[in-house]
């Protein structure tokens, strides 16, 4: 008999007239909105939300709807059970009859997709390392604007233990978050980095107990919620342009991003809320009057 993948059996449950919360539950994908926040999380905890080809689809579709959603100002990325991502599932990937052929095209469309969507996110990403993180697991973390990790998550760059190249944007991120030398020791050892040392090395924003994870993780989407989001996308296209050009470059692009911000109503409220000390409401649309 097939086997059916999670799409399809969730669309033939849905045929079957199962209750909306039913079909979710075996999504590979779960969301939650909590106040203007997304919760997105992989859910195949049983092989440690690695990915699939569905739970690829299912995890592009969430987080592109979330971003396109205007109420929502940031979305948080974290994984089911006791693992945040173990990369790619072997399983599919070796599976003769199964979706996967040449890594390069199945890289292009699944993982490359993916890391594309986060970065050019109008909203900021947390992701909330709550496990192990491996292999493009560990890079797709490192694309998220933020990373909290509970005292249990781990950073492998596992790839090298398969005769796999670092892929879904690690060869990128990582020389520029922890040095080149270190991304060498990393990469080539594939040796374990525990949340406290992810942290010493600038992978990671914040450490915090497993149980306090999420709740670290909402009170960063609460004060994000708050900032204006307009300034907050910018800087994220500032920052994102900087590792690539020139300082006289990165000069004018500043120059551009800053004249767009100096003309939005969210500038001149919150500079007038300073200047008459009291608190700023973003809630005014468009250019400054
Ligand atoms: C898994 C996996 C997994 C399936 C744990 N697959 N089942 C891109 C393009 C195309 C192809 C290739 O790849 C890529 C990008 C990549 O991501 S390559 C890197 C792929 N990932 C890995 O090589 C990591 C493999 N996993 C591990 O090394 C370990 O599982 C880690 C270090 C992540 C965790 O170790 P433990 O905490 O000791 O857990 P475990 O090994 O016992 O795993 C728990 C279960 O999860 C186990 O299943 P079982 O039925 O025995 O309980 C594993 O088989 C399953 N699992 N990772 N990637």
């Amino acid at each position: 008999m097939p086997q059916l993948g999670h799409a399809q059996l969730s669309a033939a449950k849905k045929r079957l007239g199962c209750t909306e919360e039913e079909r979710h539950l075996d999504s590979v994908v779960l969301t939650e909105r909590v106040g203007s926040c997304v919760i997105v999380t992989m859910n195949r905890p049983e092989a440690l939300n690695s990915f699939t080809v569905d739970m690829h689809r299912e995890l592009h579709d969430a987080i592109e709807s979330a971003g396109r959603d205007p109420q929502v100002r940031s979305i948080i990325l974290t994984g089911a059970g006791r693992g945040f991502c173990a990369g790619q599932d072997l399983a599919e990937a070796t599976d003769p009859d199964g979706p996967i052929g040449d890594l390069g095209e199945h890289l292009e469309q699944t993982y490359n997709r993916l890391v594309r969507t986060i970065r050019r996110l109008r909203v900021p990403v947390i992701a909330a390392v709550n496990g192990v993180a491996a292999g493009a697991g560990a890079n797709i973390a490192l694309v998220c604007d933020i990373i909290l990790a509970g005292r249990s998550a781990k950073f492998v760059q596992s790839f090298s233990k398969i005769s796999l190249v670092p892929d879904s944007g690690g060869t990128w991120t990582l020389p520029r978050l922890v040095g080149p030398h270190r991304a060498r020791a990393l990469t080539l050892l594939g040796d374990a980095l525990s949340a406290e040392q992810a942290k010493e090395f600038g992978l990671v924003w914040q450490v915090t107990e497993d149980d306090g994870l999420r709740e670290a993780a909402l009170v960063i989407a609460e004060r994000l919620a708050a900032l204006p989001p307009e300034g907050l996308m910018l800087t994220k296209q500032a920052l994102d342009t900087a590792m690539e050009t020139t300082f006289d470059r990165q000069l004018d692009i500043e120059r551009d991003l800053q004249s767009r911000a100096g003309q939005s109503a969210d500038n001149a409220e919150a500079v007038s809320a300073f200047l008459e000390k009291r608190k700023p409401d973003f809630s005014a649309k468009g250019t400054k009057a």
